[in-house]
């Protein structure tokens, strides 16, 4: 009897957690990788890069080097995964029969600190910034206890700039393996890829910043790609974070610092509410360890409790209305400090009121040439852009009005064209005489923008100094 009440006990469970449905993704998944790439095809769209500066000597002493045949060979030292010695010594050699190139990379491909004239040799073209054709190196980069390899496009070039006044042959190293598996995320297999994006031989670092940390792919629509969109309901490009948002629930995946397994578990992180202005549809906000990227519905959104920087703002027309725009703010500086604290509310006070503000400035020996410079200013900072591609957006413009007050010039307005941060020349009409007002037009549905004109007096089309 007590055998068979126990049956019925475990049926009426069994009979419970069907009717639950549960998919593998309630339960920690251990997801082993496979490292992909390295054939050159590459899938992820988009990778990093270490700059390599140009050295003299040696920059591992103990290093045991081939003989090298150039008078001055340049050494680069690349440093890949977290081992006591991480630093990948490159150096670009000559052959007696080639009178001006470099044309032999020697690397300590397996860091053991000795080059191989063998194994370690791997004949190279000198490129140009324009255009060198990289060669594909693979690595053995270590990370704990785990030595693993690591593919490398190698590009080297004459180089120069105003902090590298000499010219020199530069090089650069652009990641080109990376990691992929398979895992359950919505009761559905997809395949997702781990991106060492900071180009440092880990994968696991959290995306503070773009290409400051790494990156979690997963191909959520299962059409073989794995893209960034600017819907985030497609959305397949993760900043790797503690928490990820996938296919409507939170998960933690956390890859292995060589890349080789990830572990992936759903999790109820505690939750805070942001609630912004009615134009504010998306925010990012970043901490050093967390990338949330909101998107509000009715001003509220939630959020997982944490100390943010706010990275980005976009603000967009309410949904039905027949002209469409869309305002977006990338913050670089100075950017507005939140706190989410769990289950209350946080009032992100960013967006609206805007401002346009307008600077005009001479250009130096460039007669009649003004520079112009119009920002679109949201609270507490940011520089708005707007959505160049929409056509039924009326493209903010300049107006130039005389002492009259009547308009002698229109002038349309472009995202980095005058609009931004970095403005850009106009060329003033001879026949500007006088006193004129400029005047900033943005004219989006539904905002409002605190405008300020500037008055300049121009003679023949000069600009005349107060
Ligand atoms: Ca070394
Ligand atoms: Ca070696
Ligand atoms: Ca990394
Ligand atoms: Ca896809």
């Amino acid at each position: 009897m007590t055998s068979l009440r126990n049956i019925r006990q475990v049926l009426v469970i069994v009979a419970l957690a069907c009717g639950a449905s549960p998919t593998l993704a309630d339960s920690p998944q251990t997801i082993e990788m496979q490292l992909a790439g390295q054939d050159g095809k590459e899938q992820h769209g988009y990778g990093n890069n270490q700059w390599l500066f140009p050295h003299d000597t040696c920059q591992e002493p103990e290093l045991k080097l081939p003989e090298l045949a150039s008078e001055n060979p340049v050494f680069y030292a690349a440093k890949y995964g977290s081992a006591d010695d991480e630093v990948f010594t490159f150096v670009i050699d000559k052959t007696p029969d080639s009178k001006h190139s470099y044309n032999v990379v020697y690397v300590d491909a397996n860091n053991d600190n000795r080059i191989d004239p063998e194994t370690e040799r791997f004949p190279f073209k000198l490129g140009s910034t324009a255009n060198a054709t990289p060669l594909r190196i693979p690595l053995s980069v270590t990370n704990g206890d785990v030595t693993a390899s690591y593919f490398v496009n190698f590009s080297a070039f004459p180089y120069q700039d105003k902090n590298n006044r000499k010219q020199r042959v530069h090089a650069n190293l652009r990641n080109s393996s990376y990691y992929m598996g398979e895992a359950d995320f919505d009761g559905q297999r997809h395949k997702f890829i781990v991106l060492d994006l900071n180009s440092n031989g880990r994968y696991n670092d959290y995306e503070p910043k773009l290409f400051k940390g790494d990156r979690l792919l997963v191909d959520l629509d299962h059409d073989g790609h794995f893209r960034s969109v600017d819907d985030p309901n497609k959305n397949e490009s993760f900043p790797l974070s503690r928490f990820t948002s996938v296919a409507g629930r939170w998960f933690s995946i956390l890859p292995s610092p060589d890349g080789s397994q990830a572990k992936i578990a759903a999790v109820d992180p505690p939750l805070g509410v942001v609630e912004a202005s009615p134009h504010v549809s998306r925010v990012t906000l970043r901490s050093a360890s967390q990338t949330l990227d909101l998107v509000f519905h009715d001003g509220r959104a939630e959020a997982i409790v944490g100390a943010y920087e706010v990275h980005k703002i976009e603000l967009t027309s309410p949904q039905g209305k027949a002209l469409e725009w869309r305002l977006i703010a990338r913050l670089k500086n100075d950017r507005p400090k939140v706190v989410v604290a769990k289950g209350e509310t946080l009032k992100l006070d960013v967006g609206e009121p805007l401002r346009v503000e307008l600077d005009i400035e001479p250009q130096e020996n460039r007669a009649r040439k003004v520079k112009l410079r119009m920002q679109i200013i949201g609270k507490r900072g940011g520089t708005y852009l707007y959505n160049d591609n929409r056509e039924t957006v009326a493209p903010p413009g300049l107006i130039v009005l005389d002492s009259n007050e009547r308009p002698v010039a229109t002038w349309p307005v472009h995202n980095g064209i005058v609009l931004g941060e970095n403005g850009n020349s106009w060329s003033v009409p001879r026949s500007f005489n006088g006193k004129y007002e400029l005047w900033p037009v943005v004219d989006l549905p539904g905002l409002d923008f605190e405008t300020v004109g500037r008055e300049i007096e121009f003679r023949d089309g000069k600009i005349v100094m107060p």
